[in-house]
């Protein structure tokens, strides 16, 4: 039984004050609150077995690899991959792409093309570029439509023979589009180009299963789902991640090292390179577990919700513009007319609301809709109907305030 009541108490910051008023956080797609069991685990780690992993063969450092190991598989089964050796243990989102267009560097060759979305975040457009300066592959875009979604028509003229990857965000950050991921993977597949979904505003809404999806690699990060900071997973299909070379060399990721040649470690060690975030691998699988023990369908039911609810009552307020309208999850990215987003933010945070503004790193969009940035609420399964009205007032306060 989904109980909000109990769900809130899992989340010991909730309960803070910002400028005298009680928080209403709703800047989950930036990062999600931690509960209490994430924390626990973070501080039962440095407590009693702060060790490093896979070197020593104390008990302390046999008990934090074990409970190292145990989180791969918790990620694996989440994700439903066929190994625990494909999930590999990264800093965030952006270090798994950047694995990955760092290793096709030595693969692709001039001319070949890589398609990117319009809707993606810097972290899945700067690294392809990087890729493409190196090798003289080609960028190709697919554009994006007014009401957010991806022309998935202009998407199957662009593929040929010549596209080599395909990348696409599984949700839009900026807009919440929840994009038609199967359909681009499948797509790709019959021109044998491979894809990388970035799955970063996803997993916090969707259980992803990367097997049914036959996605190529799928990232994402901790923090977007009650983990902590610095820690997320890339997902590559055995095969491929055997073809990529190692991104860093260092420690762990080597079988055999002489002054005149090196061996590399199997995987995942070969892209782990030098001593990993242990704590936060560990808490990143027990915030796998809290995820799921409140349940998938749990969170859609009540993200949707509060979704519905507070679109119909932003839409009351005249002059307020909503960016991106078309299948999505529980992101609202709007403005006031005439008025800048950073105001709107500034003013909302003094009401006890966070939300993000600015171009939420994604400019490429703000420059489809011809604004500077927007005001971004995102909603998380433990915000409540009675936050949605906070705001609500708050945005009509900002609205009196700067007009
Ligand atoms: N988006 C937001 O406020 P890292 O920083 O590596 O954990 O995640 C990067 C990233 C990649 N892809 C998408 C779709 C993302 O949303 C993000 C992070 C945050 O929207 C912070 S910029």
């Amino acid at each position: 039984m989904f109980s909000i009541d109990k769900i809130r108490a899992d989340f010991p910051i909730l309960k803070r004050e910002v400028h005298g008023k009680k928080l209403v956080y709703l800047d989950n797609g930036a990062t999600s609150q931690t509960p209490q069991v994430v924390i626990d685990t973070i501080v039962d780690y440095y407590s009693n077995y702060n060790a490093n992993i896979h070197r020593g063969v104390h008990t302390l450092s046999q008990e934090a690899t074990d409970k190292y190991e145990e989180a791969r598989i918790k990620i694996q089964k989440h994700f439903n991959a066929k190994h625990p050796y494909e999930i590999i243990l990264t800093s965030g989102t952006t270090h798994g792409v950047n694995i990955v267009a760092s290793g096709f560097a030595s693969i692709l060759k001039e001319g070949d093309e890589i398609i990117v979305s319009a809707l993606e975040h810097h972290s899945n457009i700067v690294p392809w570029q990087m890729l493409c300066e190196k090798t003289g592959a080609i960028l190709k875009v697919i554009p994006m439509d007014e009401d957010g979604s991806l022309r998935m028509d202009i998407y199957h003229e662009l593929l040929n023979p010549k596209t080599k990857l395909v990348f696409c965000n599984h949700v839009s950050n900026a807009l919440g589009t929840i994009n038609p991921i199967k359909e681009i993977i499948h797509a790709a597949h019959k021109f044998g180009a491979y894809v990388l979904i970035d799955g970063a505003q996803a997993v916090p809404h969707i259980k992803p299963d990367v097997q049914a999806l036959d996605a190529d690699f799928y990232v994402a990060s901790a923090h977007k789902m009650c983990g902590p900071t610095g820690v997320g997973m890339l997902y590559g299909k055995e095969e491929l991640l055997k073809l990529l070379p190692p991104y860093q060399g260092g420690g762990e990721m080597i079988e055999t090292v002489t002054f005149e040649k090196t061996t590399y470690a199997g995987l995942p060690h070969k892209f782990e390179a030098g001593t990993p975030n242990i704590c936060g691998g560990i808490a990143f699988g027990v915030a796998v577990d809290y995820m799921n023990s409140v349940g998938f369908s749990n969170i859609e039911k009540q993200e949707n919700e509060l979704l519905s609810y507070a679109t119909q009552e932003l839409e009351k307020i005249e002059g307020l513009k909503i960016y991106g309208t078309s299948n999505k999850t529980s992101v609202i990215s709007f403005n006031l007319e005439g008025i800048h987003p950073y105001d709107v933010g500034a003013i909302l945070d003094k009401l006890g609301v966070a939300v993000r503004t600015g171009h939420h790193c994604a400019q490429p969009i703000m420059d489809f809709y011809c604004i500077p940035g927007t005001v971004r609420a995102s909603f998380s399964f433990y915000n409540t109907k009675e936050e949605v009205d906070v705001l609500v007032n708050a945005v009509k306060k900002a609205q009196m305030m700067l007009s």
